[in-house]
C-alpha cells in the first residue's frame, strides 16, 4: 500500500494538536524551572524569596514538597526528580516555579539564587571509569576464545574510536499539562513516548496508586528515543505542580532549556584489536566500549547492550570479547537515541575494519563482503541467523549501482582533480528487531466495531511522525476486511490500555498491530459464529473482504454495517481486548547468550562524497540503498522513514557537534547556532532507495520493523569522507574521531600530531 501519512493534511494546514495546542483549561497555570548552576556540587542554600515576590507567582515548589517518593529513574533509582542536597549535572531541576503565565514563571526563576559547594566535575568517561565511577556492572559478550586466537590471526591492528553524541531535536521540545480532579486524580497530557513510564512515575511522586494517574498522548511533535523516558521528568513535574497549587499547570521547555536539561546520544570512546589470516578473512574482535553515560542511570545500562549486540555489525567473526562499562559523569544523563547504542557499537568495528583494510593493502568494500555473515551462522550472543539477507542486500546494492563503475569514476575524477576529491564506501547493517529487555516486548489492543460500521482502535503505541497510526489503521482495516476510511486509531490513554511498554525499538507496528489483529480475531470470530448459525453454513467458511461477506468465496448479500448491526441486535460482543507477546524471545544474562531478537534487518548503502582539500567543507553527493523492509504494510510511509533515518545519521557523523566545556560540564553547543543539523541542502541528490524482494513471516502481513536500522547507514558517509581524505593524503595516520566536520577534514589534512595546522604540510606529502 502506497497511501499517505494520515497526518499529513493535518500538519500541512496546521491542524494537527500538540499538547499545548488544545485550549487551556480554566485557571490553568505555567511552569518553569530554576535549576543548577554547576555540573557537580553540594546544595548549601536556595533562596526563592524573589520570585515568591513578584507579582503572579503562585508557588515555588521544591523536593520537599513531593508527597511521594523524589525519584524517577526508569531501572536505577537513582534520579531525583528535584534535587536534594547534591546536584550532579549543570541544568538539573532544583526548583519549580509556578505563575499565572509562562513569562511570568520563566522570569522568577532566574531570579531563584541557588548557593552551591563546587565540587569536581567529571566529564569523560575513560576518567569515570578509572575512579571506578561505573553504573551497574560492566557486561561481556563473548563467543569462541579471542585470546587464543591471536596466534591464528596474520595480522593483527589495534586502535582507539571516539564518537560523539547527538541532540534529538524533536521539533516539539519536552512539554506537559497536568489537570487534578476529584479524589486525587490526576490527569497528564504528555509528549511521551512511553504514557506508562509517565502514569508510573508521577504516581510514585504523588504517593498515590497507578489507576489515579492517567496519561493521555495524541500524537509528538517527534521523539527520536527522546522522550522514551525523558519525558517523565516533565510530566512529573507538572503533576506535582498542579498537586501543590490544587490546579491545571502546563509545564513547557523552551528551545534553550530542552538543550542544555535534557540528555542525548551516549559518546562513546573504545579501544579495539582486529585480526584476521592474510586474504582477510577476520579471526577475532576484541573491543573495550567506554560509554558516557551522563548522570544517572536512565536507560544506559539497556543501551550499552544493544552496543554490545551489534559489535560486530553484519560480519562473521568466530572469536569475539566485546566489552562495555556505563561509565557515570556530570553530563545530563544521555538516553535512548534511533539506534540505541547499535550504531555506536557498529562505529567502532568499521573504523577497525577500516584499519584493517589500509594495513593489508586490501579495499574496504572486498574487506568487507569477504565477512558478512550467511543464512544460519551464529551470531556472537548465540542467536542463529534465519533468513539473512546480508549479502543479498549487500550484493544487489553492489550489482544494481555498478559500484565498481563508481570506484572507477571516482578515481578518474581524483586523477583529474588536485583540490577536491571523491570518496566511496558501502555500509551493511543488520539490527535486532525486539527490546533487548525481552519483558518488554508485550502489547496490548481494544478494539471497538460501532454499529455503524465505525471502528476506534486504542494500543499502547505512540504516534511520534513515524506513521504509526497510518500503519495501524491499515493493518485493522485488511486484518477485518473492511475499508480503510472505517477505521480511527485513538490517543494512547493509560486507562484504555495498562502496563504499556514504551514505543520504541523500532517494534511499534510489530507489537501494536499484533495485538490489533488478535483483538480484531476475537471479534470476527464471534461475528462469523453468528452468521454462521444465521447462514446455516461453518464459520470457516466465512470470509469479509472489502467490506462483503464470502462464504467459500460467494457472496453472502451481507456486508460489514449489516452484519454489525445484526450481531448488535443478538446481543454479540462489538469489542475485543486483546495482548500479544513476541514469540521466541529468551536470553540469559549469567551466560550472555539466547535470542534475544525476533529477526534482523539487513541492508546495504553506497555512499559517496566530494572533499574540497582547501575548506574542509564537503558535499554528499551519493546514496544508494538496498534495504529489507519485507512487504512493508505502507511502502511511502517507511520510505520517508528510511530517507529521515539516513539524513539523522548521516547528521551524526558529520555536522552534529554535542561539545561540553570538558573542565565544566557546561553545554557549548546551546543553541541552533552552534549545533547544526542538517537539512533538505545535506541530503544527498543521488538519493535512490531501492527494497528488497522479500518476506518476513513474523511481522504483520509480511512486514519488517523500518523505524532505526537505516539510521546506520549514515556511518558510511564518515568513511566516505575517510576516503575521499585519503586521495590527499594516502598514508599518513588519520585518527578515528567522528563526526567528521569540515573543521576535523582540515586537521586530518593540515595538522601535525599537536593539532598544529601547517598549510605547507600537504604539499610537501
Ligand atoms: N520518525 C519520526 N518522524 N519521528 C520520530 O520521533 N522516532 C524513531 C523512528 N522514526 C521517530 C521516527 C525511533 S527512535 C523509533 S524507535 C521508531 O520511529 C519508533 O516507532 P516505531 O516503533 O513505530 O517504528
Ligand atoms: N529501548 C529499550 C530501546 O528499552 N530496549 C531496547 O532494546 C531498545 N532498542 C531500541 C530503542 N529503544
Ligand atoms: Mo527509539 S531510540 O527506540 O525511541
Amino acid at each position: 500500500m502506497k497511501d499517505k501519512h494520515l497526518d499529513a493534511p493535518l500538519h500541512v494546514r496546521g491542524e494537527s494538536l500538540y499538547v499545548d495546542d488544545v485550549a487551556p483549561p480554566v485557571g490553568m497555570l505555567h511552569a518553569a524551572i530554576a535549576t543548577s548552576p554547576v555540573a557537580h556540587g553540594r546544595l548549601l542554600s536556595v533562596d526563592t524569596a524573589d520570585a515568591e515576590a513578584m507579582a503572579g507567582v503562585v508557588a515555588a515548589v521544591r523536593a520537599n514538597d513531593v508527597p511521594g517518593d523524589n525519584e524517577i529513574g526508569p531501572v536505577i533509582q537513582d534520579e531525583p526528580l528535584l534535587a536534594e542536597s547534591l546536584v550532579d549535572f549543570m541544568g538539573q531541576p532544583v526548583v519549580l516555579i509556578v505563575a499565572e503565565s509562562a513569562a511570568i514563571a520563566r522570569a522568577a526563576a532566574k531570579t531563584v539564587v541557588i548557593e552551591v559547594e563546587e565540587l569536581e566535575p567529571v566529564t569523560d568517561p575513560r576518567v569515570a571509569f578509572e575512579r571506578g565511577s561505573v553504573i551497574g556492572t560492566p557486561r561481556v559478550f563473548a563467543s569462541g576464545d579471542v585470546e587464543a586466537a591471536w596466534d591464528a590471526c596474520d595480522i593483527v591492528v589495534s586502535g582507539r574510536s571516539d564518537v560523539g553524541g547527538q541532540e534529538h531535536l524533536y521539533l516539539e521540545t519536552q512539554r506537559a499539562r497536568a489537570l487534578p480532579g476529584e479524589e486525587g486524580r490526576m490527569v497528564i497530557f504528555s509528549s511521551t513516548q512511553s504514557p506508562y513510564a509517565v502514569q508510573r512515575a508521577a504516581a510514585g511522586i504523588l504517593g498515590v496508586p497507578a489507576h489515579l494517574v492517567e496519561v493521555d498522548v495524541k500524537r509528538l511533535g517527534g521523539g527520536f528515543g527522546g522522550k522514551e523516558d525523558q519525558a517523565t521528568a516533565w510530566g512529573c513535574l507538572a503533576a506535582l505542580a498542579a498537586h501543590v497549587v490544587g490546579r491545571p499547570v502546563e509545564l513547557v521547555l523552551d528551545r534553550v532549556d530542552d538543550l542544555r536539561m535534557t540528555g542525548k546520544r551516549h559518546p562513546y570512546s573504545a579501544d579495539w584489536k582486529l585480526g584476521a589470516r592474510r586474504d582477510g578473512t577476520l579471526v577475532a574482535w576484541d573491543v573495550r566500549h567506554y560509554q558516557n553515560s551522563g548522570a544517572s542511570c536512565d536507560l544506559s545500562l539497556a543501551v550499552l547492550e544493544r552496543t554490545l549486540f551489534h559489535a560486530a555489525n553484519a560480519y562473521r567473526i568466530p572469536n569475539v570479547r566485546a566489552f562495555g562499562a556505563a561509565c557515570r559523569t556530570n553530563l545530563p544523563p544521555n538516553t535512548a537515541f534511533r539506534g540505541f547504542g547499535g550504531p555506536q557499537g557498529m562505529f567502532a568495528i568499521e573504523c577497525a575494519i577500516a584499519k584493517l583494510a589500509e594495513t593489508l593493502g586490501m579495499s574496504r568494500e572486498d574487506l568487507q563482503r569477504k565477512n558478512l555473515i550467511a543464512e544460519g551462522d551464529t551470531l556472537h550472543y548465540g542467536q542463529v541467523t534465519e533468513r539473512c539477507n546480508a549479502q543479498r542486500t549487500w550484493d544487489e546494492c553492489a550489482t544494481r549501482n555498478e559500484f565498481s563503475a563508481l570506484r572507477a569514476e571516482a578515481e578518474r575524477f581524483n586523477r583529474a582533480n588536485t583540490d577536491k576529491k571523491r570518496g566511496l564506501a558501502m555500509m551493511p547493517v543488520c539490527f535486532g528487531i525486539a527490546f533487548t529487555g525481552t519483558f518488554l516486548n508485550q502489547a496490548s489492543a481494544l478494539v471497538h466495531a460501532y454499529t455503524d460500521g465505525s471502528v476506534s482502535v486504542s494500543t499502547g503505541g505512540v504516534e511520534m511522525g513515524q506513521g504509526l497510526t497510518t500503519k495501524l489503521a491499515a493493518i485493522a482495516a485488511r486484518h477485518f476486511g473492511i475499508s480503510p476510511g472505517r477505521v480511527r486509531v485513538e490517543t494512547t490513554n493509560t486507562t484504555r490500555i495498562a502496563n504499556m511498554s514504551p514505543t520504541a525499538a523500532s517494534a511499534g507496528t510489530d507489537l501494536n498491530g499484533g495485538a490489533t489483529m488478535l483483538a480484531i480475531d476475537r471479534i470476527k470470530a464471534g461475528l462469523f459464529d453468528f452468521l454462521a448459525r444465521e447462514l446455516g453454513v461453518d464459520p470457516g467458511s466465512l470470509t469479509l473482504d472489502g467490506d462483503a461477506v464470502y462464504a467459500d468465496g460467494a457472496d453472502t448479500g451481507w456486508d460489514w454495517p449489516k452484519l454489525v448491526s445484526a450481531a448488535y441486535m443478538n446481543r454479540i460482543a462489538l469489542s475485543a481486548h486483546a495482548f500479544y507477546a513476541t514469540p521466541g524471545l529468551h536470553f540469559d544474562k549469567t551466560k550472555e547468550h539466547g535470542n534475544p531478537f525476533a529477526y534482523h534487518v539487513f541492508g546495504t548503502a553506497i555512499l559517496g562524497v566530494t572533499v574540497d582539500g582547501l575548506r574542509g567543507t564537503y558535499e554528499i553527493d551519493t546514496a544508494r540503498i538496498v534495504h529489507d523492509l519485507g512487504r512493508p504494510v505502507n511502502e511511502l510511509v517507511d520510505l520517508g522513514q528510511i530517507e529521515g533515518a539516513l539524513g539523522q545519521g548521516l547528521g551524526w557523523m558529520t555536522m552534529e557537534d554535542l561539545r561540553y566545556d570538558p573542565d565544566t560540564g557546561r553545554l557549548l553547543s546551546n543553541a541552533l547556532s552552534t549545533y547544526k543539523a542538517p537539512d533538505l541542502f545535506a541530503t544527498p541528490r543521488d538519493l535512490q532507495v531501492t527494497l528488497l524482494d522479500a518476506e518476513n513471516p513474523v511481522g504483520p502481513f509480511g512486514s519488517k520493523a523500518v523505524g532505526e536500522p537505516p539510521l546506520m547507514y549514515g556511518i558510511g558517509v564518515y568513511f566516505a569522507l575517510r576516503d575521499a581524505v585519503r586521495g590527499f593524503v594516502s598514508d599518513r595516520e588519520l585518527r578515528f574521531d567522528a563526526p567528521m566536520t569540515p573543521e576535523r577534514v582540515l586537521m586530518d589534512l593540515y595538522a601535525d600530531d599537536s593539532g598544529v595546522l601547517d598549510s605547507g604540510r600537504r604539499a610537501a606529502e
